[in-house]
């Protein structure tokens, strides 16, 4: 019984949640992908981020209940440098 919960608790939170996929031009290497991961992290709202260099994205966690408008992602991968090609929302 207490195992059950344990493993069905992490399911139930993770589904409340969103991910973004930002499709992102330019990042070449570890430190490029390092400055998008610093900039995108700082903003109010996300969880995690998963950047993924060989396709140019990065996999936004968006916490539960809280929307991210595209310009503020916008703006934080131009403050690293980059430039969004686009910007999806993902169901889990
Ligand atoms: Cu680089």
């Amino acid at each position: 019984m207490g195992i059950c919960l344990i493993l069905i608790l992490p399911v139930i939170v993770f589904a409340e949640e969103s991910i973004l996929l930002v499709k992102i031009k330019g990042m070449t290497c570890p430190s490029c992908a390092a400055s998008v991961e610093r900039e995108v992290t700082k903003l109010d709202g996300v969880g995690s981020v998963k950047i993924s260099i060989a396709d140019g994205s990065a996999r936004i966690r968006v916490k539960e209940g809280v929307l991210i408008k595209d310009a503020v992602i916008d703006d934080a991968i131009k403050k690293a440098g980059f430039v969004v090609e686009s910007i999806s929302a993902r169901p889990q």
